[in-house]
């Protein structure tokens, strides 16, 4: 059914992340940077499309990251929807509007949709047993509520989710819950939420999915299968919080929508504040294709529950396609905002100016389409250093300094075709049906490798007709062959505008073109006889080792940091009785000399005034103090009644107390005032 419809524009969405931390690659290659290869594309296609974005900026996340900073939910928002809004808009990524769900227009739009399934009659009114903070006052979403795992015995098990040992948990299993608001233990309350009844839906989406939508990504199609295939269960689309947009409902005091009711609305939100007297003919004509980009955790959110929202309400039309990517993974572990595991859009371009389509470009050829998949900084490098600089910029570059050379930098007047002329332009003509039909299709990974297909054809024809050689004794021959070079290189410029859309603008400029649209592409008249060109620039350029390899070391940095601060203390060792204790004589001494012991790289050798006489003591701990003398006038804790021993030829009268770091490093125990030497610690 859906292959034969007509549409006559496209409302292309993209998730709506949550305004809670910065964007990150695993953003960028699950969604935006697809969403922004199709809306490029249909643009240059003259088709009529728009492009739709937005910070989600309610939820739990971002109370909660507000309640540890302190500061309000809105000051989190405000900071991170503008860092996300300029990190998209310098990776290229081309909204046509990118705005907020805090905005008065989404917190009406949304209020009125729900307004009117709630006069439609289409929730159903349920009460409900939850856990209430009566210190706070408050009832508690499960993330506030803390207790020991039923499973696993882990103490700081969160209502929602156990995270070591990775069980769903709701808050009633948890054994000893606590408040994380107050610490106090929660008490259950009777509370009532409205419901989509999911269930009265379940029949009509079943059809409209497994039946209508067979084309939809596998991925994509499975999961709805398998949600359908358990039933589908009422969902309360209110919550008791005071940070989303109120229930608009008399006796909803306190309750706000659900963030996954309101996140959708904003799509059409947007769009109403984008164009307020023409928002509806792209919600609600069946001409309209609406598309979703998203990520894989958020399939049922698209496929079920706004399908069905959207229904309920009546007047708007449903998603024509999600193509919904999986995980991008970042050296082999799962990406996490808390744990540092990413590589933040905004340092990337700190370190790498001026190669966002370097990362594009990686982004895409290594896209989670159909699995997980992994981001390396040595793929990073390879493919830069392979396929961009030695495939695209290599023929480019060619194309255009043998030009300057034998033709003073203007489009050379071809001469006669030989057989082979014309089998490569037939077979660079093939390039633009294989990206469509791949682009068509949501394969973008395929879409650019048959785009770059078109630098390989024209280094390949450069290498075959060496046109260097042939300048040594048939210009007519070499200008034939560099005309076409040139207008392989006009037509990259096409054919690469939607995945590199910087490095297009470059290449336009190089050619001193205009704008090429789309139906342009396969056309070998682009550039004509005599037209004056630039003086050839690099489009690419290596990434040396280093580079890389410090990428690498601050990942490694960081997960030796996350390591470490995940490590427990080491178990508390059996009781002694206090006289056992007291036999042990600890004293605080000051530091008259401290020195490196000769050919012990480990040991210092201390000089202590004890408060009665002075005393050596040897202590491993050189490594940790590699300027010794800096220790001389400060106060450390000893032992002074250890057994003396004999080190390296130098008698040893006692230990200096040091605590040792989870990483095994160590530091001197001193008092935090000075004290008489030989003070005792007791
Ligand atoms: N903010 C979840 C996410 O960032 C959510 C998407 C909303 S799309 C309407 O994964
Ligand atoms: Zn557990």
């Amino acid at each position: 059914m859906h292959m034969s419809k007509k549409f006559k524009r496209t409302l292309i969405t993209s998730a709506l992340p949550y305004a809670n931390g910065p964007v990150h690659i695993g953003h960028l290659a699950g969604v935006y940077v697809p969403a922004d290869i199709y809306a490029r594309y249909l643009r240059l296609k003259g088709e009529e499309v728009l492009f739709i974005g937005g910070s989600d900026e309610h939820g739990i996340p971002i109370t909660i990251k507000a309640r540890k900073e302190g500061v309000t939910p809105q000051d989190i928002v405000d900071r991170y929807h503008g860092l996300i809004k300029k990190s998209f808009a310098e990776f290229g990524i081309t909204f046509d509007i990118y705005s907020r769900t805090t905005s008065d227009i989404h917190r009406e739009t949304a209020s009125d949709f729900f307004r009117t399934l709630y006069d439609k009659g289409e929730f159903r009114e349920q009460e409900s047993e939850q856990y209430y903070d009566e210190e706070a006052g408050q009832f508690l979403a499960d993330r506030y509520i803390t207790g020991t795992c039923p499973h696993c015995g882990n103490e700081n098990a969160y209502g929602d989710q156990c995270e070591q040992c990775g069980t769903s948990l709701s808050p009633n299993d948890l054994i000893n819950p606590k408040s994380t608001l107050s610490g106090s233990a929660p008490v259950m309350r009777t509370t009532k939420h409205w419901y989509l009844p999911l269930d009265k839906h379940e029949a009509w989406l079943r059809e409209w999915i497994l039946e209508d939508h067979k084309e939809w990504k596998t991925n994509v199609y499975g999961q709805c299968k398998s949600w359908l295939d358990l039933g589908l269960q009422p969902r309360a689309v209110s919550r008791d919080l005071d940070w989303g947009v109120p229930v608009p409902v008399e006796g909803a005091e306190g309750k706000v929508l659900y963030v996954w009711f309101d996140a959708p609305i904003g799509y059409i939100s947007n769009t109403k504040e984008l164009l307020p007297n023409d928002w509806e003919r792209w919600w609600k004509e069946e001409e309209t294709k609406l598309v979703h980009f998203i990520g894989k955790d958020n399939i049922v959110f698209h496929c079920i529950v706004f399908p069905a929202m959207l229904k309920a309400e009546g007047s708007y039309i449903l998603p024509e396609n999600v193509p919904a990517n999986e995980f991008l993974n970042l050296e082999g572990d799962k990406i996490s905002t808390s744990r540092n595991w990413a590589v933040w859009l905004h340092e990337y371009l700190e370190e790498f100016p001026g190669k966002q389509d370097v990362l594009r470009y990686v982004l895409t050829a290594n896209a989670p389409e159909t699995k997980d998949n992994d981001f390396t900084w040595k793929d990073f490098q390879a493919r830069n250093n392979n396929e961009l600089v030695a495939v695209l910029g290599n023929f480019v570059n060619r194309a255009l300094v043998l030009t300057q050379k034998y033709f003073d930098n203007k489009v050379p007047a071809p001469g006669e075709l030989t057989q082979y002329d014309r089998d490569t332009i037939a077979e660079a003509k093939l390039i633009k049906q294989a990206v469509e039909q791949q682009l068509e299709n949501y394969h973008f990974r395929e879409a650019q490798k048959e785009a770059m297909n078109l630098a390989r054809i024209g280094n390949k024809y450069l290498a075959d007709t060496e046109p260097w050689k042939t300048a040594k004794t048939d210009m007519e021959r070499t200008a034939t062959i560099l005309n076409i070079a040139l207008q392989i290189t006009a037509n990259l410029a096409i054919v690469i505008e939607p995945f590199l859309p910087f490095t297009a603008e470059k290449l336009l400029s190089f050619l001193r073109s205009g704008h090429l649209s789309w139906n342009q592409l396969g056309d070998f008249n682009l550039l004509p006889a005599g037209h004056l060109l630039e003086k050839p620039h690099l489009l690419f350029e290596k990434i040396e080792d280093e580079v890389v390899e410090k990428q690498i070391q601050k990942l490694h940095d960081t997960k030796i940091a996350n390591e470490a601060s995940e490590q427990k203390a080491k178990p508390i060792k059996g009781t002694v009785q206090f006289d056992a204790f007291e036999k042990l004589d600890i004293r605080v001494g000051t530091v008259l000399e401290c020195e490196k012991v000769p050919k012990a790289d480990k040991l210092l050798r201390f000089l202590l005034d004890d408060g009665l006489q002075k005393r050596t003591i040897l202590s491993g701990i050189a490594a940790y103090y590699p300027n010794p003398q800096e220790l001389v006038g400060r106060q450390v804790c000893f032992v002074a009644n250890l057994e003396p021993r004999k080190m390296r030829g130098i008698l040893s009268e006692g230990m200096i107390l040091s605590a040792e770091d989870v990483d095994g490093s160590l530091a001197l125990v001193t008092p935090t005032k000075t004290v008489n030497p030989g003070s005792p610690v007791v």
